[in-house]
This record gives C-alpha cells, structure tokens and sequence, in this order.
C-alpha cells in the first residue's frame, strides 16, 4: 500500500496567503473578459487588467480517495455594474460535489443543474455551503472586502469550463442601489 504523509497547511487570513507547497491559479480580467455582460466596461478595465480571484490549491494526488482542497480569494470591485466572480464550472466527474466554507467577506454562490434549475445561497462569514453533485457553481463578491472561502472535493473530480465558458449562467449578479440583485441573464 502507497501511505501518503499527512500535513498540515495554514490560511493567514491576514495577509491572504495558503501556507502550502501547491499550484498558485491568478485570473486577471483578461482571462475571463468575455463572461461579464457590459463589454464596454469591460474593454475599459482591460487596460488596467485587475486579478479577479486567486485559488491557493494544496498539492493533492488527482485520485477518487483523497479530497482536492483550495483557498480561493475573490477580490471586491465590479465590471459595469456586474460584480467579480469565479469562472464557474460543473466537475468533469458530474456526480461529485463540494464544500465552501465562507472564512471573510460576503458573497452569493450561484448553482446550476444542467436542465438550467437554479439556486443562489449567501456566503458571510461561518456559512458552510453544500453544492451537491451535477450543480455548476461559480462564485461572486458582493461585498467591499475581498471574499474568502475554503473548498473541498473528491480528487479526481476535476473542473468542466466549457458551457459556462460558451453560454455564462442564467442569472448575472449586479448592484443596484447599494443593493445586490438577481437578474436574468439576457445572453443566456
Ligand atoms: C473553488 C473551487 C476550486 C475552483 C475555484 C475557482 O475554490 O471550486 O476548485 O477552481 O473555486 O473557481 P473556477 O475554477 O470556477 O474559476
Ligand atoms: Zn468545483
């Protein structure tokens, strides 16, 4: 039998660094321009390219037996009046889900079943979210600090882009008002 060694990692929620020997993902404006909706706004932050959301992944075998867990950061800030999100994606292994614990900040979970049946929950702080399996999931800061939150699912889960990259989700999440709102998706 392959014993793999047991460790620990550390989240400075001060400084926002994972403690860890894994892979750093940095998405800028650039690599996901075409998912937020007012094209304009988002040509004009093109020239400043802001980072989005950092995922600090802890190295994980890619194996059914062991849980694949990342510390991902959403920064605060808006697109016209769309605010930064994840890219979102279902798992290539569709029948696996995923926990996210809410550690700072606030922010909605958008979830969606591949019939289009949707659902949004809160994240603040102390929130732990179950996204069950076959829901696509993508993540977006409502509020004026970065929003931080722990993430564990089965290892070989793997990530699916693809729809989500094509077609968005059926709902975007705006300020209105000082407020969050729901919308339609109008290019869905
Ligand atoms: C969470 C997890 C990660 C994911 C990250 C960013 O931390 O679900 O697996 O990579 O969010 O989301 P995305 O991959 O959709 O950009
Ligand atoms: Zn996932």
């Amino acid at each position: 039998m392959n014993y793999f060694e047991p460790f620990n990692s550390y989240i400075d929620l001060e400084e926002m660094k994972l403690n860890s020997e894994g892979e750093l993902i940095i998405r800028k404006l650039s690599d996901m321009v075409d998912m937020f909706q007012n094209k304009k706004a988002a040509e004009e932050a093109l020239k400043e390219n802001p980072i989005i959301y950092k995922v600090y992944n802890v190295q994980i075998p890619e194996e059914s037996g062991h849980l694949q867990h990342c510390i991902s950061i959403v920064y605060p800030g808006k697109i016209g009046n769309e605010y930064y999100m994840t890219k979102g994606h279902f798992h290539k292994i569709k029948e696996t889900s995923e926990i996210y614990l809410t550690l700072k900040g606030r922010g909605k979970l958008i979830m969606q079943m591949p019939d289009q049946k949707l659902r949004v929950l809160d994240m603040e702080e102390g929130n732990i979210s179950y996204i069950p399996p076959y829901w696509a999931h993508r993540t977006v800061n409502i509020g004026d600090e970065p929003l931080i939150f722990f993430g564990v699912y089965r290892g070989d889960a793997g990530h699916n882009y693809g729809i989500i990259e094509e077609k968005g989700m059926s709902v975007i999440i705006v300020e209105e008002g000082d407020k969050a709102v729901i919308k339609n998706n109008l290019a869905n």
